[in-house]
């Protein structure tokens, strides 16, 4: 689904991306020109680039184990192609008989679970390090509706809703099914809390570059963390089945320098609270749905 979603992608803006011949591409005059965009393009086989400490994790953890994998495989045709050569009717006209051979099955049990075993523990670091926001200096809340995102910073009671771009009302630079019309402004370089719920059916907030992806459980209050490293714009989808319209309701993260997020602050601050120094990093129970 998602792959034929970014097929569908409007043809000009496809082959500009690949001119770019990477994948960031600027967006056209008009829009943001300051902020590099990452987003997928056609036949993109790995994930995009990591853009926060915690993807970097998970990308090199993926790469481990894609070398793991493609090793595994390499031993398990060669040894395959060796049995049939070496073994067949015709070369092998009398077969063994050997049943066991206790040192051989010793060693082919504990081979895999020191693999698994080297695998898990990266694998079980990482998963408790996305669960703890050390020191976040601010808090983003997420909530997930058909078929929807809003988002809040309750510290400074700002709360919005994000919808996805309709076809008809695309403008030059915007990329179908991806771009929203009040995109997520983040500070970058800062430690970001990031908590996330639903209220109606369960929804996923993933934003892949950011290495975040929470489900969004109604009644549950999940959190995650990030810290993304450089402005940019970010793209993530609902990553949860979550109805009829689950694949409209896109993740357009603008991740801007530090000053630049304190005046979106005070442009759209409804309250006297301005500076992220004077804001607690206690949510503000009243403003969470
Ligand atoms: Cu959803």
């Amino acid at each position: 689904m998602t792959r034929s979603l970014f097929a569908r992608l409007p043809n000009a803006l496809a082959s500009a991306a690949i001119a770019a011949g990477a994948l960031c591409a600027a967006l056209p005059a008009g829009a943001d020109e300051a902020l590099p965009v990452e987003r997928p393009t056609d036949w993109g086989l790995w994930t995009l680039p990591p853009a926060s400490p915690i993807m970097r994790g998970i990308e090199g953890l993926n790469n481990a184990i894609t070398i793991i994998i493609a090793l595994i495989t390499v031993l398990v045709f060669a040894l395959m192609g060796y049995i049939v050569w070496k073994f067949n009717a015709k070369a092998h006209p009398k077969p063994s008989v050997r049943t066991h051979n206790t040192p051989l099955e010793v060693i082919w049990t504990l081979i895999p679970v020191v693999i698994l075993l080297g695998i898990a523990f990266p694998s079980f670091r990482l998963l408790y390090a996305e669960g703890r926001a050390p020191d976040a200096k601010l808090t983003l809340k997420v909530t997930g509706h058909q078929w929807y995102w809003s988002y809040a910073f309750p510290d400074y009671g700002i709360s919005f809703d994000s919808n996805v771009i309709q076809d008809a009302d695309l403008k030059p630079g915007d990329l179908r099914l991806l771009s929203v019309d009040a995109p997520l402004v983040l500070p970058a370089g800062v430690d970001i809390r990031i908590q996330v719920s639903a209220d109606d059916v369960i929804h996923s907030w993933s934003v892949v570059p950011l290495g975040v992806k929470v489900d969004a459980v109604p009644g549950r209050l999940n959190e995650t963390w990030t810290n993304i490293d450089k402005p940019g714009i970010y793209f993530g989808q609902c990553s949860q089945l979550c109805g009829v319209n689950h694949g409209y309701m896109p993740i357009e993260v603008r991740a801007v320098p530090m000053a630049e997020f304190q005046a979106w602050l005070d442009a759209h601050k409804p309250t006297k609270k301005s500076s992220l120094e004077g804001g607690a990093a206690l949510a503000d129970a009243a403003s969470q749905r």
